[in-house]
This record gives structure tokens, C-alpha cells and sequence, in this order.
């Protein structure tokens, strides 16, 4: 779009440059940036246009994109290119990822980059390595908690072990996910040690107070993320005699993004990642970015803002690079951190269904698919062009966040639904087999979230314990149902490091005083190798879980309906135990898939003459794509086998793929 105002300041910020950009001739960057400047300007206007400075600010976020873009390899820029073209490549089901500590899957760097072949061996081609960036020993959050955003903790490896890993990775066409850490930095980063000294430039980083004035103001409204480690919002600062904000651990201190000095400090740590190979960006708490008196700071207008500010920035330095929004907040604000349109509004391309997440521990823990169901019908529509990260545990919590609205809608009662939940999955509840544990509870509101590997929570870990094979079998089925469930929905199946061969929970961090108060250390194991070497025999746990995924993972890359173009129709069935869905072809017809899982413990019916009646049936032929057998239909209905499912399609078709 042509605007003048914009323009003529884009004349004059290209006057200004510094001479080692003006003099290079950087074609792709100036065509990128004058496509994307009138929507750059209108937001740093929008968030920053009451400064003296505008102007400046304005020059130095021209010049950090410029000078990125210079730096950015011929390989990296070659991808920009051909991703620019082929721009919904990550739509495509071909990507299946995993999250992973680089210490716990191998050690470190060089160890994950010599397991390469054992994520191919499964399937995976996107690997999300968890922050590995410097943080103070003993107080890292998990590695959120950044002292160094430039730099890879020694413990983890260098610079030089990612590079080599990354390009390793780019041979397998495999992707790099890498976190940055936007909301908040430890309290011993430069920054901080800075502002605690007392300069004004880097307290104006930070929510940085002299009294309890504003901060009593904030806490009003504020709600607390780790209510039992790290109660209150304030930290009181000896040394500055100041109060920061830090809404997480008393260690992370909120950056201040009414500042443009930190936007732009963040936008050149993104490309800074960028350019180091990453692929994909996952931005972490994304929720909190702006805060504001009298509101809750989470999901604020400002913070869509400063996040579609980020993606324009980042296409025109380096725009084959997506991001991922961390959001674990309610359905109808999730789903605004796509942005508002697809092409002048965009925000991440990718973000965490949380919503699914959360509704599938629903029907394991019910074994009825009720609340599942209701919650996916009320699930917002998403823009085309992005699409969901589909995982079932990961390194977080699971926090109960359904709309209270659907809850009511199953027919249950908001808090003792959610209280029956934690019960039953921390193993309160009489006749639990989950083994999790608590995690945040806040005796104030009553809430509570949950930690435990994903085999701990489905009962493997106490079947083994008393050794019952018809347990143990069906936790494993349990296991295999929601990876069936993520892979198929629509969106990048993110599995969970462990998983793939039924890693139960590790107690081994109650003997470390630094994480002893953190639950979420039980699920986050250091992988037993030799207990995965047992995947390549028959009849294991390890083999029959990491051989089901594998060939589930393999057949979801040859069904072409289940590329995420918002191609999935909810199937409303009359038994309350079954979950189905149909994933339409964008261009083929016949090459839709009814997708149907039973969470109950008993084998379930599906009516398929309602369907058919319906139009949701593509023909009497059918054919489940991962065992390649047509299911029995005894006076049209379809068994559905205890914690089972099906990928089902026409005969015909499924007979020439
Ligand atoms: C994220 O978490 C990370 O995933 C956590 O590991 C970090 O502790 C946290 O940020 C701070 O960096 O911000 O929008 O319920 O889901 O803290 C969601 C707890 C987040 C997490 C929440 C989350």
C-alpha cells in the first residue's frame, strides 16, 4: 500500500543509514521493506508515536533489519526465497515434531545432533530443542530464565555444535524450532545488573518502581502464575532499592515493551536466531507481553500488537521463518494469536492447541468424549494460512482450560468437574490408575494444574507396577489413541520427548534442591537408551509403542486430507464414548477421511446409516488407512474396539495410494 506520510518517512530513515547499509546494494531487503512499511509504521506508531525519539527508534529498527539481513547466509536467503513462493509450506502434513532437552534426550548438543537418526527413524522432521541459552545454575526455569540471549550454556555445548546440528538437520529436511524468550530476562542478565545498579537506560527495560504505589495498583488484578513458589507479582531490589515486576519466578523480571529500545533489542535477538539456522521461532508467554493497570495483563490489545509488529519485521529480514505462539490461555483468546487477517494483520503462523490438549485429558480421565466434543465444536475458526500445533503433553503443566460455558453445556459443574479431574489425575481419586502429581495449586482460587509423564498419566506406571497385562495393554492403546488423535486433527503433530517409548515419571528431581519445588521436573526424563534400544523388540512396551507411532506417523504423511487448510468437519455422533471427525481434500473428494476414536473401556458403536443419511459418509467401501483391513460392519454399524480408532476412507481410493 502507498501512503504518503509513511513513505516520506521511509525516504528519510533510508537518508539516515548508516553507510555500511546504504552502500550495499540489498534489493530483496528495500522491495521487502517498502511491501511491509506502511503496516511497520503504523504500529510503531500506534504503540511508541507519543516519543521525542520516534524518529530515532524508527531509524534504529530499520537499521537492526538491515544489518541482520546482511549477515543472513546465501543458503538461509535461498530458503527465504523458495519459501516465499511456496508460502503455506508448513501446512503441509509432512511435519511431525518433537520437543526435547538436549541435556535429558543426550547429554548435549553434539549428543542430539549423533540421535538424528533415531527421530528419523520415527518419523520426526521438526525438532524443537528446549531453551539452552545461558541462565544462573540453580535458578533457570527449565531455561527460561535467560542471562544471555546471544549465548548456549556451556553445560549444553556452543555456537559452533548448533551450526553444525542445524545443518545436519537441513540435509535430513528436517526443521529447527528454537525458542526466544520475549516476555522476561533472569534478574542476571546484563540488563538487570544494570538497572539494579541504578542506570535509568536499563531500569526503563523493566516494570521498575521506588515504592508499592503502582505495583498494589497492578496487584489488584493480577493473578499469580506460580502461586506456591513464587507468590505476588513485585520483587523489592535491595541494591537499586526498586520494586521489579516479575510475574513468573522472583528471578524473571517482565520486560517493559512501552519501550522501544526493547522491542527492537528482541526483534534482533529473533533474527539473530534466524540466522542461525532457525526455522521456526516459538515465542514464549506471549500472553503477558503488555501489562496494564486494573486488567489482568494477559491477551492485552498492545500485546497482538507488538507481535504483529515482530512477524512484519521479520519477513522483511528473513521470511521464511515462522513462529509459534505460546498462549496457553481460554479457546476464543488463543485463537487471536494468528492475528486478526492473514495478510495486514497476521501475528504466528503456528500456535499451541492447548484447547485439544486440554480436552483430550478430558475424555481419559471421563472416558466419554462429551466435553471433548463440545469443545471442539465451540473451537473458533482459525485463519487460513496458520495452523495448530497439536500436542498432548509437554514440558509445561496441563492446565484445565476449558471454556466453563462448554462444561456446563457436558453437563457438569464447572469447579467440581475440575476438581474431579485433578483428583483423578494427581490419584486421589479411589479408582484412578493415573499417576500425576499437582502442580501450582492456589489455595486462594482453588485451581490447579498437572504435572506426570504422559505414560504415568495413563495408567502404564501403575499396571506395571502390579503387573497386569490387560492394564498394561490398554494404557498402551491409551498412548497410541491421542497420538492417532494430534496427528490426524489438522496442524504440526508436536510429540513429547519419552513418550515414544513409555517413559514414566522421574522422581530424581526431588533430590535436587533447585527444582524439588517444580513438579514439572517428574516429565522431563533423561532418556534411558538402553530402555530404548528394547523398541526393536517384539512384544516390548518400548517396541510396541514406538512401532505403532512410527506407522502412524508414516501413513499420516501419505494422506494428503490431513494438510491443515481448515479442512476438518466435526462429526456429531449419538454415543457418548466416541470422537469423529471427517478431513476433507482440498481438491479430492473421495479422498476424505472419517476419523473415529473410542475412549471407553468397552467396545463402541457407530450408527453408520445416520452418517450416510447425513452426507458425512464417502461410501459403503470402507478401509482404515494404518492396518489397510476394512473394519467389520454387521447391520451398519461399526464396531470401534476399546481405546481404538480409525482412519477411514473410501476402498478405492486407499487401494491406489
Ligand atoms: C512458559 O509457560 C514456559 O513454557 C514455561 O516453561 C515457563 O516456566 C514460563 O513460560 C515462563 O517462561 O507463559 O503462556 O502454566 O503454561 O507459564 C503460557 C504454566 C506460559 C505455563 C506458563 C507458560
Amino acid at each position: 500500500m502507498y501512503e504518503q506520510v509513511s513513505h516520506s518517512l521511509l525516504n528519510q530513515i533510508l537518508d539516515e543509514l548508516k553507510p555500511e547499509i546504504s552502500k550495499r546494494n540489498l534489493l530483496r531487503f528495500y522491495t521487502r521493506l517498502g511491501a511491509n512499511f506502511y503496516a511497520i509504521h503504523s504500529l510503531f506508531t500506534h504503540l511508541y508515536g507519543g516519543r521525542d525519539d520516534f524518529l530515532q527508534q524508527m531509524v534504529k529498527l530499520v537499521e537492526v533489519l538491515a544489518m541482520r539481513y546482511i549477515e543472513r547466509s546465501d543458503e538461509l536467503e535461498m530458503l527465504d526465497i523458495e519459501r516465499e513462493s511456496n508460502h503455506n509450506w508448513f501446512l503441509d502434513q509432512k511435519w511431525v515434531g518433537m520437543a526435547l532437552y538436549a541435556e535429558g534426550f543426550a547429554g548435549d548438543l553434539k549428543g542430539v545432533r549423533n540421535k538424528c537418526g533415531y527421530l528419523s527413524e520415527l518419523g520426526i522432521n521438526m525438532l524443537h530443542i528446549m531453551p539452552m541459552l545461558k541462565c544462573p545454575a540453580g535458578a533457570s526455569d527449565g531455561g527460561y530464565a535467560i542471562s544471555d540471549f546471544r549465548d548456549i550454556d556451556e553445560r549444553y555445548g556452543d555456537l559452533n555444535d548448533l551450526s553444525e546440528l542445524s545443518a545436519n538437520l537441513r540435509k535430513r529436511d528436517m526443521l529447527l524450532t528454537l525458542d526466544v524468550v520475549v516476555n522476561h530476562t533472569s534478574d542476571q542478565h546484563d540488563w538487570a545488573l544494570r538497572a539494579k545498579q541504578g542506570e535509568q537506560k536499563y531500569q526503563d527495560y523493566y516494570y521498575c518502581f521506588p515504592d508499592r504505589d503502582i505495583p498494589d495498583m497492578f496487584e489488584e488484578t493480577l493473578p499469580e502464575v506460580f502461586p506456591e513458589t513464587s507468590p505476588g507479582n513485585f520483587i523489592w531490589d535491595e541494591q537499586s532499592q526498586r520494586w521489579f515486576m516479575s510475574v513468573f519466578n522472583a528471578y524473571q523480571w517482565d520486560l517493559n515493551y512501552s519501550n522501544p529500545a526493547v522491542f527492537i533489542e528482541m526483534i534482533d535477538i529473533i533474527l539473530f536466531w534466524a540466522n542461525r539456522g532457525a526455522d521456526v521461532i516459538r515465542l514464549d508467554a506471549v500472553a503477558f507481553l503488555w501489562k496494564k493497570i486494573g486488567t489482568t495483563s494477559q491477551n492485552e490489545r498492545e500485546a497482538h500488537l507488538i507481535l504483529q509488529l515482530m512477524k512484519d519485521c521479520c519477513q522483511v529480514t528473513a521470511p521464511g521463518v515462522v513462529f509459534i505462539a505460546e498462549a496457553i490461555v481460554t479457546p476464543t483468546e488463543i485463537i487471536k494469536y494468528f492475528g486478526e487477517d492473514a495478510v495486514i494483520a497476521k501475528e504466528c503462523e503456528i500456535a499451541y492447541n492447548a484447547t485439544f490438549m486440554a480436552l483430550l485429558w478430558d475424555s481419559v480421565a471421563t472416558k466419554n468424549t462429551k466435553l471433548l466434543t463440545q469443545g471442539i465444536k465451540n473451537l473458533p475458526n482459525k485463519l487460513n494460512g496458520a495452523t495448530w500445533l497439536n500436542y498432548i503433553r509437554c514440558h509445561d503443566d496441563i492446565g484445565l482450560g476449558f471454556d466453563d460455558r462448554d462444561i456446563v453445556a457436558s453437563g457438569y459443574q464447572p469447579r467440581s468437574h475440575r476438581k474431579f479431574l485433578l483428583d483423578y489425575f494427581t490419584g486421589s481419586y479411589d479408582d484412578s490408575i493415573a499417576r500425576g502429581v499437582p502442580f501450582g495449586r492456589n489455595l486462594k482460587t482453588g485451581d490447579g494444574r498437572i504435572s506426570g509423564s504422559l505414560a504415568s498419566l495413563v495408567g502404564l506406571e501403575s499396571a506395571l507396577q502390579i503387573n497386569d497385562p490387560k492394564m498394561v495393554d490398554d494404557a498402551i492403546k491409551m498412548i497410541i489413541l491421542l497420538h492417532s488423535m494430534i496427528l490426524s486433527f489438522g496442524g504440526i503433530a508436536l510429540l513429547y520427548y519419552g513418550d515414544e517409548i513409555g517413559t514414566l515419571n522421574d522422581d530424581s528431581y526431588l533430590q535436587d534442591e533447585n527444582k524439588a519445588s517444580d513438579t514439572r521436573w517428574i516429565h522431563r526424563p533423561r532418556i534411558d537408551w538402553e530402555r530404548a534400544e528394547q523398541r526393536h523388540h517384539h512384544g516390548t512396551v518400548e517396541h510396541r509403542i514406538f512401532s505403532a507411532l512410527q506407522k502412524l506417523i508414516g501413513v499420516r504423511k501419505t494422506i494428503p486430507a490431513f494438510a491443515d487448510f481448515n479442512n476438518r468437519e466435526l462429526v456429531e455422533v449419538d454415543n457418548e464414548h466416541l470422537f469423529a471427525f471427517i478431513r476433507n481434500h482440498p481438491e479430492h473428494q473421495k479422498e476424505e477421511v472419517l476419523v473415529v476414536a473410542n475412549f471407553d473401556a468397552s467396545p463402541q458403536h457407530l450408527n453408520l446409516s445416520v452418517l450416510r443419511r447425513r452426507g458425512q459418509l464417502p461410501s459403503m467401501q470402507l478401509r482404515d488407512l494404518v492396518s489397510g483391513v476394512s473394519p467389520a460392519i454387521f447391520k451398519d454399524d461399526l464396531v470401534i474396539p476399546p481405546y481404538s480408532f480409525y482412519w477411514l476412507s473410501d476402498q478405492h481410493t486407499s487401494a491406489i495410494m
